[in-house]
């Protein structure tokens, strides 16, 4: 019945090419675009029976994000528009480095068996594809097409040039049988920011010194749609560079670069100094701010994820309150919105410090998405930010449910009062802030709408708190895993000593705080130091490299 089900022998063997060993790491396949095209069928054939056996909708990615151009990579978004499940990841790297195709055969046949995935039901599965701009993502998407039609019956639906969270919101929307095209989600965006706008309080509008936003769109995909998105936006002024005309992707230019180097991106002005400019990553999936410190240099003020995050959870927190201000006290107990954060050991310091005197609670997972938006959303608001710029909020079902009630109560007792108006802008977060993953497009619409809400200038957030100094290395070695943590990546278990090791040198500094973790995407050991100055940051971390070396 299997095999008479599943067509691959043939298509195996067109696409059977002798790889390098693949894992399925925390953003999916990452090589060089070269070696992927077989990888990237077998990941079609995954997606295809993970269609069957949720009977949902799935989303496959072709992109490497910030990585650079000649690369790509492939990743699959599950049902709810997040990240496949990890008890898929096992399965992934197992047909990956299937060394023949009839291994690779005989490990889909077992498992097929083993999930129960039923391959003859009215369901045939249906897979979103989609690509962001790299030039060797066309013969790929094609490689994934073959691998999901080499399960009968299933199709790919080809969505064209895409921002990662672009597709991840399509899948989602999909499975809940919302509008799903791209005009939805921008229609869906520019609504809910309209909706902002036009709630925003009288005095904030004239404080509010508005202003050009100056965005990099990393020569990629998110520079090309917010082309699109800007003509939908009537509040905004904004103009894009590096929009994929001249330059290369992601060459000195994207979220990454501006935010590991602290420089200005290529071509990129020079912006007038205190000019509001934001940079988004090769798939649009990262985004952070920054202003320049002198005309001149390169140098930048970076606000980076965790400002945002703490933009996103003050705001939040503070329409809660106008919200519950007026609610029964002993309601207000039982029935307390429970808003949690969610940060990784690379969150600066002071922004951990910042968000736990606002009295939120925060937690901390190991860095990848996948880690912080399954603890994000245990919360009935639930925000994520990794410092690198991607995040999201997430809104729970029960909240939405019980705010959608709240709104109705209101506009029949109190309409257009503070309560329902702050009811109302939480609504509108929940639909202009990507429920499936970070998405530079939205958040950077929500940034600009709490902005205006506030009155604020991007020097007047960025001032929320001090980053404390920060430096972070990589050191080469020739096998990550040997380096084993725990604690949300905090402390070493493996190799012994180690830990002892970090301590001793990190006590030796005011503010002192350092950890190593194995990268998930590269063969090297990285180190993050933090400390009261930029000088005791950088001898915190050579020497604990040392340690490491
Ligand atoms: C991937 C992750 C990102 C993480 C980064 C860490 C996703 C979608 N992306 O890009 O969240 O910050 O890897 O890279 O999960 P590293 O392990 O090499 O430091
Ligand atoms: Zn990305």
């Amino acid at each position: 019945l299997i095999s008479s089900s599943i067509s691959i022998m043939i298509l195996i063997l067109r696409f059977h090419l002798k790889g390098a060993k693949l894992s399925y790491g925390t953003a999916g396949f990452r090589a060089e675009a070269s070696i992927l095209q077989s990888t990237v069928f077998r990941v079609g054939i995954l997606a295809a029976l993970r269609s069957l056996k949720t009977q949902s909708v799935i989303g496959l990615m072709i992109t490497a994000s910030h990585n650079k151009v000649s690369d790509n990579g492939v990743k699959v978004a599950d049902p709810s528009g997040g990240m496949l499940t990890q008890e898929w990841e096992p399965f992934a790297d197992s047909i990956a480095n299937a060394p023949d195709p009839h291994h690779l055969l005989q490990l889909i046949v077992e498992f097929v068996n083993k999930e129960n995935i039923p391959l003859e039901g009215t369901w045939r599965g249906e897979v979103l594809l989609a690509r962001d701009t790299r030039p060797s993502g066309e013969s790929l998407l094609e490689a994934a097409k073959q691998g999901i039609s080499s399960i009968v019956g299933a199709s790919a639906i080809v969505m064209g040039v895409l921002t990662t969270p672009q597709l991840h919101w399509m899948v989602r929307a999909k499975n809940k049988g919302m509008k799903a095209s791209e005009l939805d989600y921008f229609e869906q965006l520019s609504s809910s920011f309209r909706c902002l706008v036009d709630m925003i309080p009288q005095g904030s509008a004239n404080k509010y010194v508005s202003g050009k936003l100056l965005v990099d769109g990393a020569n990629g995909v998110g520079g090309e749609k917010l082309e699109v998105l800007k003509k939908l936006l009537i509040d905004l002024d904004i103009e894009t560079r590096n929009s994929g005309k001249d330059g290369v992707l992601n060459e000195g230019v994207g979220a990454d670069y501006v935010q590991k180097e602290k420089v200005v991106p290529c071509r990129f002005g020079p912006p007038d100094v205190g000019t509001r400019c934001a940079s988004l990553d090769g798939d649009a999936d990262r985004l952070v701010y920054f202003t320049v410190l002198s005309n001149n240099d390169g140098r930048i003020n970076l606000v980076d994820g965790d400002k945002m995050l703490s933009l996103f959870a003050l705001f939040i927190n503070e329409q809660l309150s106008i919200l519950n201000k007026a609610k029964d006290e002993n309601i207000d107990k039982d029935n307390k919105t429970r808003v949690g954060v969610v940060q990784t050991a690379y969150a600066n310091g002071a922004s951990t410090d910042f968000l736990k005197q606002l009295g939120i609670e925060v937690v901390f997972t190991p860095t990848g998405v996948k880690y912080l938006h399954e603890k994000a959303a245990e919360y009935d608001i639930g925000i994520y930010f990794e410092a690198n710029g991607h995040g999201t909020v997430l809104f729970s079902e029960n909240f939405l449910c019980w705010l959608e009630g709240r709104i109705s109560e209101l506009s029949s007792t109190t309409k257009g009062s503070e309560e329902q108006k702050a009811a109302l802008r939480l609504l509108a977060v929940s639909q202009l802030i990507n429920q499936a993953v970070g998405d530079a497009l939205s958040g950077l619409l929500l940034v600009e709408a709490i902005l205006q809400h506030m009155g604020w200038s991007i020097q007047k957030w960025s001032n929320l708190y001090h980053d404390l100094p920060s430096r972070q290395l990589k050191v080469k070695v020739v096998d990550r895993t040997a380096v084993v943590t725990a604690n949300a990546e905090t402390l070493v278990v493996r190799p012994l000593g180690i830990q002892e090791a970090i301590n001793a040198e990190t006590a030796k500094y005011d503010r002192g705080r350092c950890f190593i973790r194995p990268s998930g995407t590269e063969d090297v050991i990285r180190v993050y130091a933090e400390a009261s100055t930029q000088e005791a940051a950088e001898s915190l971390s050579s020497s604990v490299a040392r340690l490491v070396d």
